[in-house]
């Protein structure tokens, strides 16, 4: 029996220069770690992130409260559990912290335990991280939702729309995805370029120009994929995260433009922008709370994939009510909003036994921990967004996505989108 013997923790960086919590799980003399995410945008459903607001040696950022409840009740109440059983493991730290938001241990604690011992379970069964989730054979690797202008809260630019990001619809296997990702960011670079604009990248590696038009973004991403020899909308489509949350106030949003209007002129504005640029796939265009609003667009926007981030937060009580109110067809999948694995496979299962795309998702604030790059592949996940071609961290998640397809060889799939 492989019996957790110990649970440590320490404060490391995430790619903001934020600390952030990495998790050791040990069974006798072999160990595995995990680096827990950070976000900007975040939902207010989402799970607690928990850190020291009072140490002001850390601006109150540091996570040094956490590591040591993961060195002290966490590790206790694991210890001589078993490292294969992932379900009692994050069942036992959920009851340990015994709130619906994780406030007591904090899910920035509870993740990175979680994700270390999956990830010390694979290691000792001497299985590659994907082929430990619940699919078990006929892999397929995800569809890269690659963001390449950012804006929002990811950039001081001005734009409205948090992140650009471009899918290479027809690539023929992963491979192929990330070369014709590869040519549409380099032309992408020297448009910019030409124009005297800064090619200099924002927090998830996309660039971020001065510009504060979303058109006048998208406009520079139409002519990239024009000059790489790509058809938008065809090899290669054009996705936004709005992150609406961040444009609402008053039942009112300024999504295409700095004036606030109406919930009507924005779908019509939606409707404009989805003909002209042919965008596949448009997440948060509406807030959190404005369900509603969410359906009238579902309804009106024909072969667009609407996608929940901080409307779901990987929840599945929010899930089933975005299902009953027709809300969207897609949920981005982040381990952080729930904050432990288990819970997070319960809504991936969900999502796709209701035919909703799953899409498996970075954070703003990232690190060199590539474990979703395998939990893609593992619950055939149709995308993965996880920034640019660019900054360590997120380039980690592809590079990772590269060996898994090298491995899988012949056997390897590309799943499609249509
Ligand atoms: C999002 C994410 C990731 P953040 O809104 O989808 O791109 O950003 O981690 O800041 O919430
Ligand atoms: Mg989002």
């Amino acid at each position: 029996m492989s019996k957790i013997s110990k649970v440590k923790a320490r404060q490391v960086f995430d790619s903001r220069g934020n600390p952030t919590i990495e998790a050791e799980v040990f069974v006798k003399s072999q160990s595995a770690t995990a680096i827990c995410p950070s976000g900007a945008s975040t939902g207010t459903y989402e799970a607690f992130e928990k850190r020291d607001k009072n140490n002001k040696r850390y601006l109150g950022k540091s996570v040094l409260n956490a590591i040591s409840l993961v060195n002290t009740k966490i590790s206790n109440k694991l210890k001589g559990q078993s490292i294969h059983d992932q379900e009692n493991i994050d069942s036992i730290m959920i009851n340990l912290d015994g709130t619906r938001q994780k406030t007591n241990l904090g899910a920035n604690s509870i993740l990175a335990v979680s994700m270390a011992a999956k990830k010390l379970s694979a290691k000792i069964k001497k299985q590659p991280l994907y082929k430990t989730f619940f699919i078990k054979n006929n892999f397929k690797l995800p569809l890269p939702l690659m963001n390449i202008i950012n804006g929002g809260a990811h950039a001081n630019n001005g734009l409205r729309i948090q992140e650009f990001m471009i899918r290479p619809d027809r690539a023929k296997n992963f491979s192929d995805a990330m070369r014709i990702c590869f040519l549409v960011i380099k032309n992408l670079s020297k448009i910019i370029e030409n124009k005297g604009l800064s090619t200099s990248v924002g927090d998830e590696g996309g660039f971020a120009p001065m510009i504060d038009n979303n058109n006048q973004a998208l406009d520079l991403i139409v002519s990239a994929i024009r000059k790489s020899g790509f058809v938008n909308g065809k090899d290669v489509s054009i996705c936004l995260d709005v992150a609406a949350n961040e444009l609402y106030k008053k039942n009112k949003y300024s999504i295409h433009s700095k004036n606030y209007v109406s919930v009507k002129k924005s779908i019509q504005e939606y409707k404009k922008i989805v003909n002209k640029y042919k965008i596949k796939s448009i997440e948060d265009p509406f807030a959190e709370n404005d369900w509603m609003s969410w359906s009238k667009l579902l309804k009106s926007l024909q072969n667009v994939q609407i996608v929940g981030d901080d409307l779901y937060v990987t929840n599945l009580e929010r899930l089933k009510k975005g299902f009953l109110n027709l809300s969207s067809n897609a949920i981005l999948i982040k381990l952080n909003q729930i904050g432990t694995v288990s819970e997070t496979l319960d809504v991936i299962r969900f999502a796709q036994t209701i035919g909703f795309k799953t899409i498996i998702s970075h954070r703003s604030g990232d690190s060199e921990d590539t474990f979703i790059a395998d939990l893609a592949v593992g619950t055939n996940s149709n995308q993965i967004k996880t920034g640019s071609l660019a900054r360590s961290e997120r380039v980690a998640k592809y590079n990772q996505l590269l060996r898994i397809e090298e491995e899988l060889g012949k056997k390897s799939r590309m799943n499609k989108i249509y």
